[in-house]
């Protein structure tokens, strides 16, 4: 329904009786925990996954600077904007590397950008929502960077090798950018009885949007199986989201507010806590396009690669310019 680029039956696990000579090599190499580089040989249904993959995922680090960006000139002091431009600064070289890391594969940036305007590729659901106070600014740092943590710092032992070394940087500095949410809710939480308000009220909005951002529960996850039998993914959605919610709930009950959500209740017998799923209904409607900020974002970003054409046009000529001056010269 709302799978796009591999379809669900040619995203089948196979059994290892039903594969080539060289798919049973590939995955025996897989098992063994050897990284697959962009020049060794590997299953289309590998390479495209994995192009639909970090695509999405350098799409939403670039998406991802909306939000926050509409903070930067409002920040409350001179240091807040500062580390606040670094954080947005961050971001836009997190979707550098994921770029590069998917260009690997065959695919360039360009075309990437143009399926993500032309709305055929997605990014994380999260960034349709949007940001009304300060406090939400702490509310993505601390949630959607903690949420974002939790899925990539498995992901440094993801099996294409390219994509597993740009997660090494990217986990340090998102580490950077969920103490620097958790630090503005603790001045906030912390604060005037007004700032305590706003605290509770960031939560409040970004907790189960938050919660989306694993993906749809296990049962409805269309490329979890595959995905971790090639080690693309190492967890499944749910296995993440519930750690990301038993590392979370104490947090909050830190900063003395209140995870919304009636159901949230200590189980010992899972050494977990059970808690509410997010509204799914909710999720596929902001995929299909309907979320509060979805044409906004998009928007923004194809008025950005408009803006742009200009530069991109001028470096282009620099360096025709340079290659004819340079074969003039030979
Ligand atoms: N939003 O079968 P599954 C960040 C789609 S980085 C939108 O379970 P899969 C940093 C999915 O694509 C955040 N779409 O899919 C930051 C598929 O549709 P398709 C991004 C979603 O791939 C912080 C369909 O649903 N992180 O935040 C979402 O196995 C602050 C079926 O789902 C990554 O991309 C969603 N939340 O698992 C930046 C991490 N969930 O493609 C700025 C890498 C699912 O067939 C500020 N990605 N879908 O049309 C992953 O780990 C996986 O791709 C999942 C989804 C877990 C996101």
């Amino acid at each position: 329904m709302y799978a796009q680029m591999v379809n669900t039956d040619a995203n089948r696990v196979r059994d290892i009786s039903e594969m080539s000579e060289e798919e049973r090599a590939f995955q025996e190499r897989i098992d063994r925990g050897e990284k697959i580089e962009p020049t060794d040989w590997m299953p289309e249904g590998y390479r495209k996954t994995l192009i639909r993959q970090i695509g999405q995922h350098a799409h939403s680090e670039i998406v991802g600077q909306l939000p926050e960006g509409n903070w930067i000139t409002r920040a409350p002091t001179l240091e807040r904007k500062v580390i606040l431009l670094a954080k947005v600064q961050d971001e836009a070289g997190h979707g550098l590397y994921l770029y590069c890391a998917a260009e690997t594969l065959g695919v360039s940036r360009d075309e990437l950008i143009e399926l993500l305007h032309a709305g055929k590729m997605k990014y994380s659901s999260i960034f349709n929502y949007p940001t009304l106070t300060w406090a939400d600014i702490g509310a993505v740092g601390w949630l959607v960077d903690g949420a974002a943590i939790m899925n990539q710092v498995p992901l440094q032992r993801t099996s294409f090798g390219p994509y597993s070394r740009a997660m090494v940087r990217i986990c340090k500095e998102e580490s950077f950018h969920q103490r620097q949410g958790f630090d503005i809710m603790m001045k906030m939480a912390g604060g005037t009885p007004e700032q305590h308000r706003m605290a509770q009220d960031a939560l409040n909005r970004f907790w189960y949007p938050s919660l989306m951002m694993f993906g749809p529960s296990d049962k409805e996850s269309v490329h979890s199986a595959q995905s971790m039998s090639w080690k693309i993914k190492i967890n499944t959605n749910d296995e993440l989201r519930q750690k990301f919610v038993d590392q979370t709930v104490p947090q909050a009950e830190y900063l003395g507010l209140t995870v919304p959500d009636d159901q949230l209740k200590w189980n010992q017998e899972k050494n977990g806590y059970d808690f509410s799923e997010p509204d799914w209904s909710e999720f596929f409607e902001v995929l299909k396009g309907n979320g509060p900020c979805n044409k906004e974002r998009l928007d923004a970003r194809i008025k950005a690669w408009e803006d742009g054409a200009w530069v991109r046009d001028g470096l282009m000529a620099h360096a025709d310019k340079s290659t004819v001056a340079r074969t003039a010269a030979e």
